[in-house]
């Protein structure tokens, strides 16, 4: 029987937790993913065989396309299972842990069926460093357990760390679509009506049903190392966050860290791996999802560390010109989602080049004629995946156990008006009122509506695996080693009337990091505005800009958002720290108090 072919991995509670997850999927067969290239050839040849996959014809690269009904995370169906909806907040959806057990224990009885289960062991973190958490993620998705290879370091290292008795984070994935016995698979496995991402905090536990897409499907990402983790987080005094880590050198030699929190599908992944467009200045990545923050105790200073391995990036308007190193990076061994393809069996979509090449199939798999085509070519949240060591600007230190130190925090969102290109918050409080305060148009990462605005706390709002008025709380209790950092706001998104970008961004953005880095020096000057610090000489040497337009500054504006803050704050209820509203009467204050 099945049960005779589970691989043991001499872990007692893992072996025991797999041989019941085998009894309640009954997999047909169960597999213990090792993480070596043989094993990744061994699981993609299969795919391509039977079409599930397309070998490219750049080198060791895929791609594949997802049922059109799962193409991005789904908020709606994602939830936090805590004994009391008051511990989620207003921000996540809340759902009766036993409830939900009852009912997603239905979903998995055989959900397996006809289908492998994959064991596979991953480390969110270097291996060497005692912040990473192991996590293991029993899936019946090859297209996760290649995704995993990229994404993670994972397979028998891990298990080794792991040894007979380590903590393991569990998470069980199902695409929910068990196969009868001769039928053939469809392209794309999924069970949208039941599709059920559920988090428990208090087993630190997850359970992922009927979606085979990234955020959804990938547990080590969203799941752990942001829902799960922040709890654990909140439990012991350190911030798992949504932020990208980037490594930023000045012409000088002198290198320093910035963390900066953007929601998903607003260029972070672009900005962690900027070419400056000035001379001298030189960034290399660390991270460009995720950011576990830790304070040193020796000195009070705080240290981050990404947990990933690979980057799970947005395809569309990435291109040798907005983006030379990622470009780069996706030229071999990298896995696409929902691109479309060209006649020589390479990828396309929006931006890629200046004009879409002839004889493109769409990622519908349709012939694509970008006259007549509503839809773009590619799907607007289509994705690569690829090892982070790719990156000609990786930066080795990503692999340092104790990971590199912070010294600027940068929060930033999609907004066309009113939030000018950048600011330094006057003080540690008002940093964490302007995280606290992060607003963005939504995007094609998540399903639902594009372009509306909503308040997304620290990029977070999606992520939360606890109640937002506690993480505010959390993240005021920094204070104590805020001395080692600042805090800032940028928009890279400013518009003119006729809906133009203000700021090209992209390489140019290292303008706004050269302002920053330089006041961390002490030799940038900047003019205070009641919301903060706006730079004065900002080098926009070569660039044409209407910097009156990047800065704008109206009383009338200001006194709306205000109120649409106040109005946010007060969703928040009782658990909403009190220093955050004396923060919004201040900031009121210096507005009514200028004339302008
Ligand atoms: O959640 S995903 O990793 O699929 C995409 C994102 O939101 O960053
Ligand atoms: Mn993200």
């Amino acid at each position: 029987s099945t049960f005779d072919r589970i691989p043991p991995t001499g872990h007692g509670a893992l072996d025991r937790w797999i041989f019941d997850m085998v009894s309640l999927c009954q997999p047909d067969r169960v597999y213990l993913a090792d993480g070596s290239d043989r094993e990744f050839s061994d699981l993609v040849e299969p795919l391509v065989k039977c079409g599930q996959m397309m070998r490219l014809k750049r080198p060791g690269s895929y791609a594949c396309w997802t049922d059109p009904r799962d193409v991005a995370r789904s908020e709606q169906s994602t939830w936090i299972a805590t004994a009391s909806a008051e511990d989620v907040g207003p921000l996540g959806q809340w759902i009766d842990p036993l409830e939900i057990k009852k009912e997603l224990l239905i979903c998995f009885n055989g959900s397996m069926k006809g289908r492998t289960m994959y064991i596979v062991p991953y480390c969110m973190g270097p291996l060497s460093s005692s912040y990473s958490l192991i996590g293991i993620e029993l899936t019946d998705s090859p297209y996760v357990v290649l995704h995993m290879h990229k994404m993670t370091r994972m397979g028998a290292e891990v298990l080794a760390r792991l040894g007979k008795e380590g903590p393991f984070y569990p998470g069980l994935h199902s695409v929910g679509c068990p196969l009868l016995k001769g039928a053939a698979d469809v392209s794309w496995p999924c069970n949208v009506e039941r599709r059920a991402i559920v988090h428990f905090p208090k087993e630190k536990l997850v359970w992922s049903y009927g979606s085979g897409y990234g955020g959804n499907a990938l547990l080590g990402k969203k799941c752990l190392s942001l829902r799960i983790a922040s709890v654990k987080a909140k439990e012991e005094g350190w911030f798992a966050e949504h932020m990208l880590i980037l490594g930023i050198t000045n012409p000088e030699g002198k290198k320093r860290y910035f963390a900066a929190a953007f929601p998903s599908a607003c260029g972070k992944t672009n900005l962690a791996m900027l070419k400056p467009s000035l001379p001298g200045w030189k960034i290399e990545t660390v991270g460009d999802d995720i950011a576990w923050l830790h304070i040193r105790k020796e000195d009070q200073t705080l240290w981050a560390i990404n947990p990933e391995a690979g980057y799970f990036g947005v395809a569309p308007y990435t291109s040798k010109t907005t983006n030379p190193y990622g470009y780069q990076t996706i030229s071999h061994d990298t896995l696409f989602t929902n691109v479309a393809i060209t006649q020589d069996r390479d990828v396309w979509w929006e931006g890629y080049t200046p004009t879409c090449p002839e004889g493109v199939t769409s990622w519908r798999n349709v012939p694509y004629d970008p006259k007549k085509d509503e839809e773009p070519a590619a799907h607007p949240n289509s994705r690569f995946a690829v090892r982070a060591t790719q990156n000609p600007i990786f930066d080795p230190a990503s692999e340092r156990p104790e990971g590199v130190p912070i010294s600027a925090i940068l929060f930033g969102g999609r907004r066309r008006s009113l939030l000018p290109l950048c600011w330094e918050a006057l003080s540690f409080e008002q940093g964490v009122f302007w995280g606290a305060t992060l607003s963005s148009e939504t995007t094609a990462a998540a399903d639902g509506k594009v372009g509306q605005v909503r308040f997304d706390p620290f990029a977070m709002r999606p992520f939360f695996g606890y109640h937002v008025g506690d993480y505010f709380a959390h993240w005021l209790s920094l204070a104590k080693v805020a001395s080692s950092f600042r805090m800032y706001r940028v928009n890279w998104f400013l518009e003119d009337a006729k809906g133009n970008l203000l700021w090209p961004g992209y390489g140019d953005n290292i303008r706004v990091l050269k302002w920053i880095f330089e006041r961390l020096e002490g030799t940038a000057q900047g003019e205070a505005l009641p919301f903060g610090i706006i730079p004065q000489g900002l080098d926009v040497a070569g660039l044409k800009v209407d910097l009156k337009a990047l800065f704008p500054y109206r009383k009338q504006d200001w006194l709306k958002e205000m109120a649409l803050i106040e109005s946010f704050f007060e969703t928040i209820g009782s658990r909403m720290p009190g220093r955050l509203f004396e923060e919004l009467e201040a900031l009121r204050d210096r507005v009514e108090n200028l004339s302008y």
